[in-house]
């Protein structure tokens, strides 16, 4: 029983995406889309979904070996104020959290170990027994596995090559618990070198493989075959401008190398709409993270990744009229050639803006209005939820109100009359459900009709999924029998 339930299971998690990932057993493409999600800000646990944990300002799914974790992810000491440390859960950490040139580039009490990857900082092995397999204080005060350290009992440097031979201590040393893995950086089956193996020093070509001299610093690296001219969009000041639904193909032609774009959102519709900003054609040995940043407060809004061929997007509901910048930059070993593309769906309101009973539209009884309840990001500050303010006269007697709503947005509906005093109580309608609302023995008078957006808050957090990706409009219509 226990092995066909076993067997169910292993078809479940195959075929869902979102259970593939979290089982820890997932491919690349999987892997992703699901750190992209664990990844959103955070203060408190409860801003994550369950089960996911806040760590270092982000959700991360727990664990306690590295095994617990999505493919190449290293389980780590989390924080958890006022807790012990023996109480500290461990948590996955996040690829962006990885890599570092100094200890402050690490979270918590994590090191920048030899390897140039954030580790549990420590101080002896006594320190070094709440992640599974990570016993071993280095001399360089990190917790390492055993199998990671070389015959000075540290953790190889990066860039000095290794002293195992192909892809060896320094491939398993580049923080994913096994060369097997097929992990960013790691000197895995494609021979790419690992962050740790075929950096700085690659010269010393610590790992081998046959792609083992792409990413020495003494040459520039090949990349993906990679023959494009760098345009020189290097810095945000630089950005190349960027036309909506036009495909650019670039390239990362070193380790350093940045590629900036910038865009804007029409001024019409003034709703706004969604963005999606995508990665294709990505070369099969680098990796990419794709940030999408506002030009108002420079924040970063959404960042996505992919490597090994794998695409990326991000999704984001934004302002109209603004101007954005999405940057690429490396994310595993070799940098990546690419095809950067992005798109933009407005959403029709012609109603807008009707965000205030002072802007509030007139319309007809048995009108059918149809309007999106919908506020983008213009910074890193989020919307406040839209209403849609409509002035209606009625005669006296009965009033009714129906909305069709679309299949992700529910919205709350109000009656006001003309001095301001709300009628009849809040009403809400799920998602999805058409809703009808009556109210009775009105005065004859002018009244406002107010829709408002209720399905939680317009979010960026979700970095490669939209769930609110909804272009539907609700349809609302007011009559009198
Ligand atoms: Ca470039
Ligand atoms: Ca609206
Ligand atoms: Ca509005």
């Amino acid at each position: 029983m226990r092995n066909i339930n076993r067997a169910l299971l292993a078809l479940i998690v195959a075929a869902t995406p979102l259970s593939g990932a979290l089982g820890g057993c997932s491919d690349s493409s999987d892997e992703k889309n699901t750190t992209d999600e664990l990844s959103e800000d955070c203060s408190l646990n409860s801003d994550c979904g369950d089960p996911l944990i806040c760590a270092f300002s982000r959700c991360h799914k727990q664990c306690a070996a590295d095994r617990d974790c999505p493919t190449g992810q290293r389980c780590v000491t989390g924080e958890e104020d006022d807790a012990e440390e023996a109480d500290k859960p461990g948590v996955c950490q996040l690829p962006i959290e990885k890599e570092c040139e100094e200890d402050r580039d690490c979270n918590g009490g994590q090191y920048c170990g030899p390897d140039q990857e954030c580790r549990d900082g420590c101080n002896d092995d006594s320190d070094c027994n709440l992640i599974k397999d990570y016993t071993v204080c280095t001399p360089s005060n990190v917790c390492a596995k055993e199998d990671e350290v070389g015959s000075d009992g540290d953790l190889p440097p990066a860039g000095g090559g290794s002293e195992g031979g192909a892809g060896g201590a320094t491939g398993a040393g580049g923080g994913s618990g096994g060369a097997s893995e097929p992990t960013p950086g790691d000197a895995g089956a494609g021979g790419e070198p690992a962050m740790g193996s075929g950096g700085a020093g690659g010269a010393s070509g610590g790992t081998g493989g046959t792609t083992g001299g792409k990413t020495g610093d003494g040459g520039a690296p090949s990349g993906d075959d990679c023959s494009l001219e760098d345009v020189g969009n290097d810095s945000r000041d630089e950005a190349t401008p960027y036309e909506f639904d036009t495909e650019f193909a670039g390239c990362l032609q070193s380790r350093e190398d940045t590629d900036w774009y910038e865009f804007t959102t029409p001024e019409e519709p003034v709703q706004g709409g969604w963005l999606l900003v995508g990665m294709k054609d990505v070369g099969t040995s680098g990796g990419f993270y794709l940030t999408v940043y506002s030009t108002e407060d420079n924040a970063q809004l959404q960042q996505g990744y992919g490597y090994q061929g794998a695409n990326g997007v991000v999704y984001l509901p934004v302002a109209a009229g603004k101007t954005f910048r999405a940057e690429v930059k490396m994310y595993s070993a070799i940098p990546p050639e690419y095809t950067f593309y992005a798109s933009y769906t407005p959403l029709m309101d012609e109603y807008e803006p009707n965000d205030t009973r002072e802007e509030a539209k007139p319309i007809a009884l048995g009108e059918e209005i149809r309007g999106h309840a919908f506020q983008g990001f213009a910074s890193a500050t989020a919307p406040t939820n839209d209403e849609d303010w409509y002035e209606v006269d009625l005669a006296a007697g009965n009033m009714q109100i129906t909305l069709d709503q679309p299949e992700t947005i529910g919205h709350y509906v109000y009656l006001y009359d003309e001095t301001g005093a709300q009628k009849g109580g809040n009403t809400y309608g799920t998602a999805g459900v058409d809703v009808s609302y009556e109210w009775t023995s009105l005065d004859r008078g002018k009244y406002y009709v107010v829709v408002r957006y209720y399905t939680g808050q317009m979010s960026r957090g979700q970095a490669t999924t939209a769930p609110d990706f909804e272009t539907e409009p609700y349809v609302l219509t007011v009559t009198q029998d």
